[in-house]
């Protein structure tokens, strides 16, 4: 008992304010058919040169209007949905106003929850904002017994204007009105992979910690913890083996050629190393899937998104046209055609969340 008591004390120094998360967060009950997709990152402006939403501004409206909308989907807008270190709300809001009309529409698909980011914190005191009756700094999703924690990422950095709002009303100040005349851009990807790193680190130990999945963004690095390519490659040729000896011929000469193919992928990954799924040690030598990031939305070639659809979660790519070839990801399957809008949805990664929370329980 009273070791439980130092424990938990321990705990809950280790990362106090991932834990005030986890105790405030509003809690939602999924259903065994309940479709949530999840964005981030989308870092909408005022339609001019600087708003980098611009690029993909088409693609996002299609997926939510000719994809999600219909498929009956709700929606969790996960932080950085507005670009107020460079743009007044009320510009954001001008210009997007159809992609604001088209948020709001998720409502009756079951919810829609935004979580505030460290680029539009500042508008839980915005009177005008249209989202404000959905703003919240971090969900709970209550999936069975488990816990899947929704929140924007930047609460895990170490640097102080991203954590304390005063600061960072200071430095939004400061880059509104110093950084954009001297021509500084791109905050929104200012990342080296260190700090992503230490950022992703905290968040993955805190998970583990408390036993629960982490939905987050902000680093636009999308991530999906499942067994890696190669484990999987592995996994697949070592139930084949087993399947062999009781197999009558024709079955047999399929398993050997089976076999044979996911021996060449095999190769191919050594040889194309770190590139693609080789784990090597990220984290640890064990994949603990506690940890999962949406990307972004304002990526060159196209958009990630995480999607929750009943028992399975997905790490999915939006792109236009054949400009996503070039994304290699653990699992690959055939990019699916959206209607004829000339874009394609891609699953890059899927998992059962039953199998997901035995990993965290048995693992971590
Ligand atoms: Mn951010």
């Amino acid at each position: 008992m009273k070791n439980a008591i130092v424990h938990m004390r321990l705990h809950q120094k280790k990362h106090p304010h991932l834990e005030r998360l986890l105790e405030k967060a509003k809690t939602i009950t999924l259903g065994s058919d309940t479709k949530v997709l999840i964005i981030s990152d989308l870092h909408m402006g005022n339609g001019g040169r600087r708003d980098e939403f611009k690029r993909n501004a088409l693609l996002v409206r299609s997926m939510l209007h000719d994809y999600y909308l219909p498929e009956k989907y709700s929606l969790v807008l996960n932080g950085d949905v507005e670009e107020l270190f460079k743009f007044s709300v009320e510009s954001i809001q001008d210009q997007w106003r159809e992609i604001y009309d088209l948020f709001l529409q998720f409502e009756k698909n079951g919810f829609l929850w935004k979580t505030c980011g460290n680029h539009d914190a500042d508008l839980f005191e915005e009177r005008n904002y249209r989202l404000s009756k959905h703003l919240l700094e971090s969900i709970r999703f209550a999936w069975g017994d488990e816990s899947m924690l929704l929140f924007h990422g930047h609460q895990a950095s170490i640097l102080l204007w991203e954590t304390y709002p005063v600061v960072s009303r200071a430095v939004v100040l400061f880059l509104r009105y110093v950084a954009k005349p001297m021509g500084i851009r791109n905050f929104s990807t200012a990342y080296n992979s260190r700090r992503r790193f230490a950022i992703e680190k905290s968040i993955y130990d805190f998970s583990n910690q408390a036993k629960i999945v982490s939905i987050i963004g902000h680093t636009h690095r999308p991530l999906f913890e499942s067994l890696s390519k190669v484990d999987h490659l592995n996994y697949r040729i070592e139930e084949l083996c087993r399947a062999y000896p009781a197999a009558v011929p024709e079955e047999r000469r399929l398993i050997h050629e089976q076999i044979g193919e996911l021996k060449t992928m095999l190769d191919a990954c050594f040889t194309e190393g770190k590139k693609i799924g080789l784990r090597s040690g990220r984290y640890n030598n064990i994949a603990i899937p506690s940890l999962f990031n949406s990307g972004c939305a304002i990526g060159k070639r196209g958009v990630t998104a995480l999607e929750i659809d009943g028992e399975r979660i997905r790490l999915v790519y939006w792109f236009k046209g054949k400009q996503g070839r070039r994304f290699v990801s653990d699992r690959t399957s055939a990019p699916e055609p959206l209607g004829d809008t000339g874009y394609f949805r891609i699953v890059l990664n899927e998992d059962h969340l039953d199998y997901v929370f035995s990993r965290i329980r048995l693992l971590a």
